[in-house]
Order: structure tokens, then sequence, then C-alpha cells
């Protein structure tokens, strides 16, 4: 069975953007594909946070997706978030294209992220490197630009 999910991001400012997610069954890796737009040229900041609540804004979707307590670092180490998803890099025109392939996040059981909130971030994640209490929580990837809640799709 193929998963598909979706997200649309919002903020308060001008950065929006579209995030398709594909898994061909529940232990395959995930496909992102996409773009966000009305970014700075540069490397931001992307994960998957805890909830799907955007309520009082970006915020309001807590901190890194974390079931297995683990300290944040970057999409290739073991010891990372689940939600951890690394950079995206937006190109001199501020447009970030996608194409990330995951085999820690999940669109079913334990590590799923439906319901979810993907979060694009302000400044680029240190990927926990940062030699600082903050980089090991949330790679100091700065304020919440845009997020949306990840919803399942045909
Ligand atoms: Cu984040
Ligand atoms: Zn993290």
């Amino acid at each position: 069975m193929v998963f598909k999910a979706v997200c649309m991001l919002k903020g308060a400012g001008e950065t929006s953007g579209t995030v398709f997610f594909e898994q061909e069954n529940d232990s395959s890796p995930v496909k992102l594909t996409g773009e966000i737009k009305g970014l700075t040229p540069g490397e931001h900041g992307f994960h998957v946070h805890s909830f799907g609540d955007n309520t009082n804004g970006c915020i309001s979707a807590g901190p890194h997706f974390n079931p297995q307590n683990k300290t944040h670092g970057g999409p290739k180490d073991t010891e990372r978030h689940v939600g951890d998803l690394g950079n995206v890099t937006a190109s001199a025109d501020n447009v970030a294209k996608l194409d990330i392939t995951d085999k820690v996040i999940s669109l079913s059981g334990q590590n799923s992220i439906i319901g979810r909130t993907m979060v694009i971030h302000e400044k680029a994640d240190d990927l926990g490197k940062g030699g600082n209490e903050e980089s090991l929580k949330t790679g100091n990837a700065g304020a919440r630009l845009a997020c949306g809640v990840i919803g399942i799709t045909q």
C-alpha cells in the first residue's frame, strides 16, 4: 500500500510552500518533493514538530517530533529527533526545491508524521554541532517562518 500526504506551509510573512510526501510501504523511505518560496538564499532548517496545532501560529506546533527522546541532530545521524530533516537550500530566486528521501520519518506507525506540523525556519540548522545547549534541541535554526499540518491525501 502506497501512503501519500501533503502539507501547505503558511506564516505571518511572505514565506509559503507545498510539500508532498510519498512512501511505497510502511517500512520504505519517505520521499519529499515540492517547493518553498519567499526564503532568503541559503540554508533553512526544516523539521517535523510534535503537534498539529497552529492556533497561536507556528509556535503552537511545539518542539521537534521526538518519540524516542533523543537529542537534536542531522538527518543522517543515528542520534536525531524523528523530525530532524536538516536543511533545505533556497537559490537566488528565493525558492527552495525539495528533493529529500528520509528513512526515519514514516506515514504510518510509531514514527508517523501525519497530523503533526512541518516547519521552515529563518536560519540554517547546525545539525546539533553548534557547541551549545540550544544546538542539541533546535539546531539554532531561529524563528519559524511558515508551517502547516501534514495530512493524508490520495
Ligand atoms: Cu523546526
Ligand atoms: Zn531536532
